[in-house]
């Protein structure tokens, strides 16, 4: 393993980066993945204002985040299947707690993970995560597959963001006064990954309820 994949650094109050944090874990993540993936297959989800989101999205755990033509919610059921969310494996659920941990957050006990695909082009505009019920626990982010640039903005929509790099193994712990900074992805250049291909997935770890 190389130094940059054991560094950490801070982005602005709240919000600690772990360069490679998940790279040691990465067979067991995709194989759990892929077992999740089989019983909730990735999807592109419309938003309230109809418009088809270009990064397809599925979910494991209690809860899953879930947008459709009336409202962005938390669902216990995967609407497509009409059955609970697969849930969430040891390995995920191992690897959110150590690097909450890290982070300060010990108590960290998520209840939903969000899984984003991302293949060239696709993109996530600038937003803030206010679905959860309790803005004091932190959401922790997992970075798997193909370079991307994320955009990291303030507490206002206006506020110009700076970008931040994240590669396969990228763990960030997003906290205090991180938790409520608008966000957002970079349309993915092409690329390829061994393990993956042309796709970057990333896992948001949240305690939604
Ligand atoms: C900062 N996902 O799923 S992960 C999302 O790469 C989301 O798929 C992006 O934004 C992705 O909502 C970014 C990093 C991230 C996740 C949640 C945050 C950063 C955050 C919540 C608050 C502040
Ligand atoms: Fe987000």
């Amino acid at each position: 393993m190389t130094l940059r994949e054991r560094s950490r650094e801070r982005l602005g109050a709240g919000a600690i980066v772990l360069r490679g944090f998940a790279v040691s874990d990465q067979a067991a993540l995709l194989a759990d993945l892929q077992a999740v993936v089989a019983q909730a297959p990735f999807r592109h989800m419309v938003t309230p204002g109809g418009y088809r989101m270009s990064v397809a999205m599925t979910n494991c755990g209690s809860w899953g985040w879930v947008t459709d033509r009336t409202r962005y919610r938390y669902d216990s059921s995967d609407p497509v299947s009409e059955r609970p969310w697969p849930h969430m494996p040891a390995s995920f659920l191992n690897l959110a707690q150590r690097a909450a941990a890290v982070a300060g957050f010990s108590a960290f006990v998520p209840d939903a993970c969000l899984i984003n695909q991302y293949k060239p082009g696709t993109r996530l505009t600038l937003h803030q995560d206010k679905n959860e019920a309790d803005f004091h626990q932190p959401i922790v982010s997992v970075s798997l597959g193909i370079d991307a640039v994320f955009i990291f903005g303030g507490a206002r929509m206006v506020d110009k963001p700076v970008r931040v790099p994240l590669q396969h193994g990228d763990v960030v712990v997003w906290g205090g006064p991180a938790r409520l900074r608008y966000h957002g992805v970079l349309p993915l250049k092409h690329g390829h990954h061994p393990l993956l291909g042309e796709r970057r997935i990333n896992l948001t770890f949240r305690k939604a309820a």
